[in-house]
């Protein structure tokens, strides 16, 4: 089985989405998703120009060896469009290895070990009233893990928040990054309250998240995870620049709430210190952006010597294509912990048939053969590209600041 063609389609049904195509001689189709949001058009040419062209011919069924040419070969490692690229030969060639096997993706990665894999959903408000209604639509939908996020009060806007009228949230919207306003101060005395609210409304069994989206200093976020105790966070994710690693080693020292981390690394490198220094409970990084299943199953083996538990980034900026990926790996992974669902809109199906499916709570992956996602190219040339950035946050004395 060799690769025949690889082709890279840019689209955006709700959103812009970056998919390699590869077709092997025998006319299997393999896809790979390879989206770094805001930055669709860098990895684009990567895989066009530079990866497109010495894939052809290549025997389909290496796909270690392909990885290790890819990573090696390039001589210039890891990076989040080097890594997206290669992800997304990857899944490609694994979507291939299954299909030509007759089996779901699931069973070829050492098949099942649980019934079902568990998802947290995205809820938010601009206060607490509207983030406790959006609360209480994902119990409705079975979620018994909610991510929540509220605006700041005095500051409005916030990161994970719809404006109202914006018909959901997407972070990356505008021609230009938008700007919005930041203070830590108000920020970490606004979270207590928010857990206050959403533990005596819905009780102790809902499992609450947050993401802090790297906006804190090791020590305010040492604070807020010590403020929170009493409320059983499932987890905090990103209090920190996720570039520093000895940060969580400090906020750990003082606060037994869980720690998340790992949405913007790309490299089994990024997490050496953080698994050394066992300071963080949940891998945060993504099939997309971590270089394949390869790339991410490495980094989960190592996580699974500490007992770190797996927590698959899961935005729409992951595609249809993405999150099949990371469900196949969610079912057969031991150290599976949770999957992020951040629900892609209708249109987005246009482009892409899949066969995983959500019900109560809990994702299957499906058991069409290989990845069990098909896109539709015809229906892709009605979505073109469109630029769009995610925010800049800035202090509110103009500073630009973590975001
Ligand atoms: O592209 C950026 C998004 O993927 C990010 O804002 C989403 O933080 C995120 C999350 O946890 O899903
Ligand atoms: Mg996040």
């Amino acid at each position: 089985m060799k690769i025949a063609s690889a082709d890279v389609v840019i689209s955006s049904p709700g959103r812009n989405f970056v998919t390699l195509v590869l077709k092997t001689d025998d006319g299997l189709v393999g896809l790979g998703d390879a989206t770094v949001n805001g930055r669709e058009l860098a990895v684009a040419s990567y895989l066009r120009d530079h990866v497109a062209p010495i894939l052809i011919g290549r025997d389909a069924h290496a796909i270690e060896d392909t990885w290790q040419y890819l990573y090696r070969g390039a001589y210039w490692r890891r990076g989040p469009i080097t890594m997206a690229a290669i992800a997304a030969v990857d899944v490609a060639l694994w979507d291939l290895k299954a299909q030509a096997a007759g089996l779901p993706l699931y069973q070829i990665l050492g098949g099942r070990s649980r019934n079902a894999i568990r998802a947290y959903g995205h809820a938010y408000g601009t206060d607490l009233d509207e983030l406790t209604d959006s609360v209480r639509a994902l119990l409705e939908q079975g979620f018994g893990a909610v991510r929540v996020q509220v605006s700041t009060p005095g500051i409005g806007g916030g990161y994970g928040v719809a404006e109202a009228g914006d018909g959901g949230y997407e972070p990356a919207r505008g021609q230009r990054p938008v700007e919005e306003p930041f203070d830590p101060g108000r920020y970490v005395r606004s979270v207590p309250a928010m857990f206050d609210k959403l533990r005596n409304t819905f009780g102790p069994e809902l499992d609450l998240l947050h993401d802090v989206h790297h906006r804190l200093t090791p020590i305010q976020a040492a604070r807020l995870g010590k403020s929170l105790e009493g409320y059983a966070p499932y987890w905090l994710e990103d209090v920190s620049p996720a570039e520093n690693q000895a940060a969580l080693r400090l906020v750990r020292q003082h606060t037994t709430v869980p720690l998340a981390t790992g949405e913007t690394f790309n490299s089994v490198f990024d997490y050496l210190q953080l698994f050394a220094d066992q300071s963080i409970d949940y891998v945060r990084s993504s099939v997309t952006h971590a270089g394949g299943i390869t790339g991410l199953r490495r980094i989960l083996d190592m996580a699974a010597v500490g007992q770190v538990k797996s927590a698959i980034h899961g935005p729409t900026d992951v595609s249809p294509v993405g999150l099949a990926a990371a469900l196949h790996l969610d079912l057969a992974l031991h150290n599976f912990g949770i999957q992020e669902f951040m629900q892609h809109v209708d249109l987005t199906f246009e482009v892409f048939d899949v066969g995983y499916s959500f019900a109560n709570g809990y994702f299957q992956p499906g058991e069409r053969p290989g990845l069990g996602v098909s896109l539709d190219a015809r229906a892709a040339e009605r979505f073109p590209y469109r630029a769009a950035y995610l925010p800049v946050g800035r202090l509110l004395d103009g500073t630009v600041h973590d975001w």
